[in-house]
């Protein structure tokens, strides 16, 4: 335009930078935790916003325009036409619907499913190469569906699991021990939820497994261990309680996956992904392990050593998770 003209000599055309563009499908609390997170950690350089809610999107998405004055550059779109989402690296599943009253899970799973399939389908159609972060609840079921409906290999599909399970348990063994979070090492694995396990073999700061300490201090140490579990299944329960909904720790969870996607930072996630295969797993069902995540999805699952109980309850979360599966139509 003039004004440009006026203010700007051209020397040559920009170009557009090297494109690192995530999509999240869904803006309630959870997804725009993650919007934020994305962006105020300057982790994409394009974000798209999906919703079924226009004014919802147009509030969003002005919102976090205004912010970009103090972020790296990142190009923000929003709208309810998919059109928007074309050519995105990564997906982020966060939309769907809460539990009604008196609801079973079933016919949630049922109605999150009726959304999914009016969601999978129109990333794919506009990105083809696309990898798919599954975020909404029950996540493992979800994620499962996701990648039937997508049609992308099962490495292309993986859900945020227990990655935030892994991340409270850290955290209340950092409270615990003194010691910071990021060298307070636990592994939550299995189905999302009341069902997880934690291994206990792997429990350590610097290397020592809390479960090698002397048999009193180990019995001690075990204590703790299962008093924290326990305070991580029911973390979700309390916080939705006391303010309605999670959405900050799940936002920086979401944004720390993104970010090894994105830059093939080949970190180990504790993620949902097809555990066919997998400690004796013989059906297509997605179960949190720990695994290796690059540019291409995921590469590797780390082979854990686990005891026959943990073996058996990952089992036992297989064989629900298939029986769930079996009845939803897809
Ligand atoms: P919310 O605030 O109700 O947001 C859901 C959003 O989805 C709303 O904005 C809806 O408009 C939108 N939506 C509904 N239908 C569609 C559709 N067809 N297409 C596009 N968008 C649609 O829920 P909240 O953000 O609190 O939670 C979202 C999901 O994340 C829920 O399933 C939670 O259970 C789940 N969580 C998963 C966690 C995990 O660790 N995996 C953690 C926290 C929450």
């Amino acid at each position: 335009s003039d004004i440009i003209d006026e203010l700007l000599h051209e020397l040559q055309p920009s170009r557009a930078p090297t494109r690192t563009k995530v999509t999240i499908v869904g803006v309630g609390q959870v997804g725009m935790a993650c919007a934020y997170s994305i962006l105020q950690q300057g982790i994409a350089s394009e974000i798209a916003l999906v919703d079924v809610v226009a004014d919802k999107l147009e509030g969003e998405l002005m919102d976090l325009q205004h912010g970009l004055a103090f972020t790296r550059p990142c190009v923000i779109k929003a709208g309810t036409d998919y059109a928007i989402t074309a050519e995105s690296r990564l997906c982020v599943i966060t939309a769907g619907c809460r539990q009604r009253e008196g609801e079973t899970r079933l016919s949630l799973v049922q109605r999150n499913v009726e959304i999914f399939k009016g969601i999978i389908p129109q990333l794919v159609k506009h990105s083809p190469e696309t990898l798919f972060l599954v975020v909404s609840n029950p996540v493992d079921v979800l994620t499962y569906v996701t990648w039937k409906l997508s049609g992308l290999p099962r490495e292309h599909v993986f859900g945020s699991g227990t990655n935030l399970d892994s991340a409270r348990f850290r955290f209340l063994l950092s409270e615990k021990l003194g010691v910071a979070a990021t060298n307070c090492h636990g592994w939550i694995i299995g189905e999302h939820g009341d069902s997880s396990v934690a291994v206990w073999s792997g429990v350590n700061v610097a290397g020592v497994t809390l479960s090698t300490l002397k048999p009193n201090l180990e019995k001690e140490a075990h204590t703790w261990e299962e008093e924290i579990h326990q305070k991580v299944i029911e973390s979700a329960y309390k916080i939705i309680k006391l303010k309605g909904y999670t959405s900050w720790a799940i936002g920086l969870s979401v944004a720390k996956i993104v970010r090894g996607a994105l830059h093939n930072h080949r970190n180990v996630y504790a993620l949902t992904t097809n555990v066919k295969g997998i400690h004796g797993i013989e059906d297509d069902v997605f179960l949190s392990l720990p695994c290796v995540l690059g540019s291409n999805g995921l590469t590797h699952v780390v082979k854990q050593t686990l005891l026959p109980n943990e073996i058996e309850k990952l089992q036992k979360s297989a064989r629900t998770l298939r029986e769930i599966q079996q009845q939803l139509q897809l």
